[in-house]
């Protein structure tokens, strides 16, 4: 069958080959190019003609067949009760009543915590207070909930939009899967219409909030209807509690906190004025095929059959080594012309010497004015500083994000971006950038246009505590 991209490859080949041909007729015959066109259409009427229907096609089938814009009109981020805060002692006290740690454990495990970046005031699942504090299903669920229908309540209220034009549903959870899914609670509670299409992704890690929002963007761009797309990103890590005493497990325990967002994306042109951003480009990569890529955090049981995340030392190199990876495929599409040739020749004198000079890195901050870097530890967030030479006014969000909330896994680049906001930083026209880092290894990137200048709402988590910030202790 003979698709629209083979009459558009057909239409550009017949057109090229036409000034191709007019260009060497006036090259023989030193007559102006313009001259022989106009002589070529006055004498051949048939000529003329076909050429315009073929530019009115042309037109016609570009317009038709380019993509949806898709926007997104706002997004909500779960900010836990008060009473649900986990300072350092909150959890100490907690370990030490379950489990029978050795001095040294603790120990270690209050020098990961120092070193982390995390502050006192992150949120911890509810069942570290409950009475018998055992992460039972029951603790799961209750904390997923409050979190899912806390954002997504926030998210209708201020879109305004009818649960009923919610057209698709995409929740991801780094790894909590009950049945029936997420996707399905969020079915039933808010009476979603029988035709919505729902996805649950889970066990995706921590870029999964990237990773969902390219796929929403990717169903919303190829869809020939005005859709709605809502999408969650959660985490409960009730179950990933780790009770055993391997180090390299106990670290998640330290740095794994509570936190949600969900976000309203859809393709409506009419949107755009009360749209937050359009989302311009998108970049996923996955760096699995490499064994230490694979294994640089991985969940498994150890030795007295306790499963937990085990951390690897391989980590921060993998994050760093795949980053650049990632970098030389996104550069080209979003860097400006001068860095772009700055950038080339370097990697040309890299060849050219073989290796004896590095290829440099590219100056970001020229394509975009803030950057939203997933902060899944203090060490993640100095490598990518360290990897794309970016100062510690950039990576601020990133390190004050960590310092309030922790490692909330996926849900985290929407508390920076919240943070943005409630610094009031953005303005109407704006470049955004999000990378995100997860398991596997997988790296994701999405590139941001603000539509309007920042506001601060609300519900944005930061309110009540943005003037403390930013704090200078790392
Ligand atoms: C802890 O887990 C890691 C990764 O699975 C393993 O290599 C290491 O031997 C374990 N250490 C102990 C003390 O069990
Ligand atoms: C990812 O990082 C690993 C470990 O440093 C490296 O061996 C591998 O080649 C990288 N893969 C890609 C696709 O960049
Ligand atoms: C942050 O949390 C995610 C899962 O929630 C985990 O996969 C990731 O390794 C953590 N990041 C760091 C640096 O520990
Ligand atoms: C892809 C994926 O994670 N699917 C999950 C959807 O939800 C069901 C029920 O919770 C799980 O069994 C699937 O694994």
């Amino acid at each position: 069958m003979i698709s629209l991209k083979h009459i558009k490859l057909l239409q550009l080949s017949f057109l090229c080959l036409l000034t191709f041909t007019l260009l060497l007729h006036t090259t023989l015959s030193y007559i102006p190019f313009t001259a022989v066109v106009v002589r070529l259409l006055s004498t051949h009427l048939h000529l003329s003609v076909f050429l315009s229907i073929c530019i009115l096609l042309s037109i016609f089938y570009g317009l038709k067949t380019r993509p949806n814009p898709v926007f997104l009109l706002n997004y909500a981020c779960y900010k836990p009760p008060p009473h649900r805060k986990c300072s350092y002692d909150v959890a100490e006290s907690f370990v030490r009543r379950n489990q029978h740690f050795t001095q040294q454990t603790l120990e270690f495990m209050r020098n990961i915590y120092l070193k982390s970046g995390l502050g006192d005031e992150t949120y911890a699942p509810p069942f570290i207070f409950g009475e018998d504090s055992t992460p039972t299903l029951k603790c799961a669920i209750q904390e997923a909930q409050e979190g899912i229908f806390s954002s997504i309540d926030a998210l209708l209220s201020k879109t305004l939009i009818d649960p009923l034009s919610i057209d698709i549903v995409i929740v991801t959870s780094g790894s909590f899967s009950p049945s029936p899914s997420l996707s399905s609670l969020i079915v039933n509670r808010y009476n979603l219409k029988p035709d919505v299409k729902t996805y649950n992704l889970s066990g995706m890690g921590c870029s999964s909030g990237v990773l969902s929002i390219d796929f929403a963007a990717r169903v919303l761009r190829s869809s020939r209807k005005v859709q709605n797309a809502l999408v969650v990103i959660t985490e409960s890590i009730t179950l990933n509690w780790y009770c055993g005493d391997n180090r390299s497990m106990l670290v998640t325990n330290c740095i794994f906190r509570v936190g949600c967002a969900a976000a309203m994306l859809t393709n409506n042109p009419s949107r755009r004025r009360v749209a937050k951003m359009e989302l311009l480009d998108t970049l996923r990569t996955h760096h699995g095929a490499d064994d230490r890529s694979y294994r640089a955090a991985f969940q498994e049981e150890d030795k007295k059959g306790y499963t937990g995340v085990a951390l690897t030392k391989d980590l921060i190199r993998v994050a760093g080594v795949n980053l650049s990876e990632h970098i030389t495929i996104l550069a080209p599409r979003v860097l400006p012309l001068s860095q772009l040739v700055y950038y080339a020749y370097s990697v040309v004198m890299a060849a050219v010497t073989r290796g004896e000079s590095k290829p440099a890195m590219p100056d970001f901050t020229t394509a975009f004015e803030h950057m939203c870097v997933h902060t899944g530890g203090k060490a993640v967030i100095q490598q990518v500083a360290r990897v794309l030479r970016l100062s510690d006014e950039v990576t601020e969000p990133a390190r004050m994000s960590l310092n309030r909330f922790g490692n909330t896994s996926c849900s985290l680049v929407f508390y920076e971006l919240a943070y943005f906001e409630a610094k009031k930083r953005v303005k109407k026209g704006d470049k955004m950038w999000m990378i995100a880092f997860g398991t596997g290894f997988k790296v994701g990137s999405l590139v941001w246009k603000w539509l309007q200048n920042s506001a601060q709402e609300f519900d944005n988590p930061w309110n009540d505590c943005i003037q403390n910030y930013p704090l200078n202790a790392w």
